[in-house]
């Protein structure tokens, strides 16, 4: 009877250990796929300028070459995004809208916003 119990036991550990594995590599995509979202999420963040309040945040931003820059409107007016030099304009951009431009040469780039032109802000592309 003990022999028998001690058996069912390293039955039970063994099937604990195999479900453990199952669990692991079901889980493995899903944890990998979860790292890599939070990356580029991550690198999204940080190419993102907001605009709350009239104010472009942050008014100074410093990217490498090739990065696409994102402006999003939080204000329940609108706002525009446009370069001094005209190297791009964005449309007018309604709450929540956004306008993104990728910038494919190094240079300073001031911008304003056309319908309050206080409202200032830079791109440093290196
Ligand atoms: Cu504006």
């Amino acid at each position: 009877m003990r022999i028998l119990i001690s058996k069912f036991r390293s039955a039970a550990a063994r099937f604990a250990v195999s479900r453990a594995l199952v669990v692991a590599i079901l889980l493995g995509p899903v944890v990998g796929a979860m790292l890599a979202f939070g990356a580029v999420a991550a690198q999204d963040a940080t190419n993102v300028v907001t605009i709350d309040n009239f104010t472009f945040t942050p008014p100074e931003l410093t990217v490498a070459v090739g990065t696409t820059v994102k402006w999003v409107n939080h204000d329940d007016i609108p706002h525009l995004v446009v370069n001094k030099d005209k190297a791009f304009r964005s449309k007018a951009l309604d709450t929540d809208d956004s306008f993104s431009h990728t910038f494919a040469s190094a240079g300073t780039f001031d911008y304003f916003c056309a319908l309050h032109p206080h409202m200032v802000g830079k791109v440093i592309v290196k």
